[in-house]
C-alpha cells in the first residue's frame, strides 16, 4: 500500500504525523519533534494574519494603530516575531538566524540553550502582498557545532549538508507546510475549520516529466551566454524532455512548490541588471540550502551552476548564491552548459 494510500480516509495532523517520523529513531529525546510543532504553531499564527493583510488598509497599516486600537505590524515584521518569540525561551535551540536580522539572534540569558540552531527567512517575497500573491516562510534546522552555552556565528555558518530537517510554508489559496527530516518530503495543508495541518501530500517526489521552468526572463540581456544557451534548450523538445512552459510568479516558495509537485526548474542566476547582486539575489543560508535540502529528499538537485548548493560553506551570514534547482536531469544540464560556455569565458 503506498503511503498516499495508506493515509488517505485518515484524519492525519502533522502531530502526529511528526510523532510517528520520530519513532522510527528510538534515540530521539523529541527535542526536534517538539521544534517541528513550534514551528508549525508559528505558521498558524502568520497564516492567520496573512489572510487579512490586504485588509491593513481597513485594520490600519504598518507602525499605525488600527481600527480595534491594536498596533498594525509589517507582516515580515510580524512574522519575524512570531518565530522568535515561539522559540526563544523553549530550550530547543542554542541560536537562530533571520533575513530579517542582520546578525546571529541569541537566546536571551534568562531561557536555557538547547541542541539545535535555526535559521529561517520569515517571510520571502513580502512585496507580494500587496497584490495578493503567494508568500512563504523558509526554515532549516542544524545541530548546534559549538559544545555549550550560547550559540555562534559558526553554529549558523554550517554547509546545507548538515541540515537535519528543512521546510516551508506558503501562504496561498490553502496555507501549507512542506517539510522533511530526511526521511522523504511531506505535505500538509491547514484546516482553517479546526486549526490544523492535516497530511495532505505524503513522501513528494518530483514526477519524472517536467513541465516548468522558472527565471525572470526580464534579466535575460544580462545573462551569460550558458544561461541564454540553456534557456533556449529548456524551450525546445529534445531527447530528454519535451519543450517546458514558462511559469514565474517571483515569489520563491510558490514557484519552488509549484515545481515540486509538477517538475521543473527554477533558477535565479548570478547575472542579473543589478550589480549590488553580483552572487545572484538569493541567500544561501535561509532560503537556497533549506530548499536544496527538500529537493534533493524529493529525488532532484540545487546547484550554484558549478556545484551542489549543499556543499557550499557559507562565508557570511546573507550571502548572496545563484540558484537552480529542480529535476536532477535539468539542473545538470545548466551545469553543462555553463561549463561549455562560460567557464573559458
Ligand atoms: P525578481 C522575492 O522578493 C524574492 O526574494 C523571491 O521570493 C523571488 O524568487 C525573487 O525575489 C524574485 O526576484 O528579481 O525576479 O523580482
Amino acid at each position: 500500500m503506498t503511503d498516499a494510500q495508506n493515509y488517505l480516509g485518515k484524519l492525519v495532523t502533522i502531530e502526529r504525523y511528526i510523532l510517528e517520523q520520530q519513532q522510527a529513531f528510538p534515540e530521539a529525546t523529541g527535542i526536534l519533534t517538539n521544534l517541528l510543532y513550534d514551528i508549525a504553531l508559528a505558521a498558524k499564527i502568520i497564516a492567520s494574519k496573512t489572510t487579512r493583510a490586504g485588509l491593513a488598509e481597513i485594520l490600519g497599516s504598518a507602525g499605525e494603530e488600527n481600527v480595534q486600537g491594536e498596533e498594525v505590524q509589517k507582516l515580515d515584521v510580524f512574522a519575524q516575531r512570531t518565530l522568535y518569540r515561539l522559540n526563544d525561551h523553549t530550550g530547543r535551540l542554542a541560536v537562530m538566524a533571520s533575513e530579517e536580522v542582520e546578525d546571529i539572534i541569541p537566546i536571551p540569558d534568562r531561557f536555557p540553550t538547547g541542541p539545535y540552531v535555526l535559521v529561517f527567512d520569515p517571510l520571502d517575497g513580502s512585496s507580494n502582498i500587496d497584490v495578493n500573491v503567494s508568500i512563504g516562510t523558509i526554515f532549516g534546522i542544524y545541530r548546534r557545532k559549538t559544545l555549550q552555552g550560547r550559540g555562534a556565528l559558526e553554529d549558523v555558518l554550517q554547509p546545507g549538508r548538515n541540515l537535519v530537517a528543512a521546510g516551508y510554508v506558503l501562504y496561498g489559496a490553502s496555507t501549507m507546510l512542506v517539510y522533511s527530516t530526511g526521511r522523504g518530503v511531506h505535505g500538509f495543508t491547514l484546516d482553517p475549520a479546526i486549526g490544523e495541518f492535516l497530511l495532505s501530500h505524503p513522501n513528494i517526489k518530483l514526477p519524472d516529466k517536467p513541465k516548468y521552468y522558472s527565471v525572470n526572463q526580464g534579466y535575460q540581456p544580462y545573462w551569460s551566454l550558458g544561461v541564454q544557451a540553456y534557456t533556449e534548450w529548456l524551450q525546445r523538445d529534445t531527447p530528454e524532455k519535451k519543450g517546458l512552459s514558462l511559469r514565474y510568479i517571483g515569489s520563491l516558495v510558490a514557484d519552488f512548490h509549484r515545481n515540486l509537485l509538477s517538475g521543473g526548474v527554477f533558477y535565479y542566476p548570478a547575472d542579473s541588471k543589478d550589480p549590488k547582486k553580483p552572487g545572484g539575489k538569493l541567500r544561501l543560508v535561509y532560503e537556497a540550502a533549506p530548499l536544496a535540502f527538500l529537493v534533493e529528499q524529493a529525488g532532484g538537485y540545487a546547484s550554484d551552476g558549478a556545484r551542489p548548493i549543499l556543499d557550499i560553506e557559507p562565508q557570511k551570514l546573507h550571502q548572496r548564491v545563484p540558484m537552480f534547482i529542480g529535476n536532477r536531469m535539468l539542473v545538470e544540464k545548466a551545469e553543462a552548459l555553463i561549463r561549455q560556455h562560460d567557464v573559458h569565458a
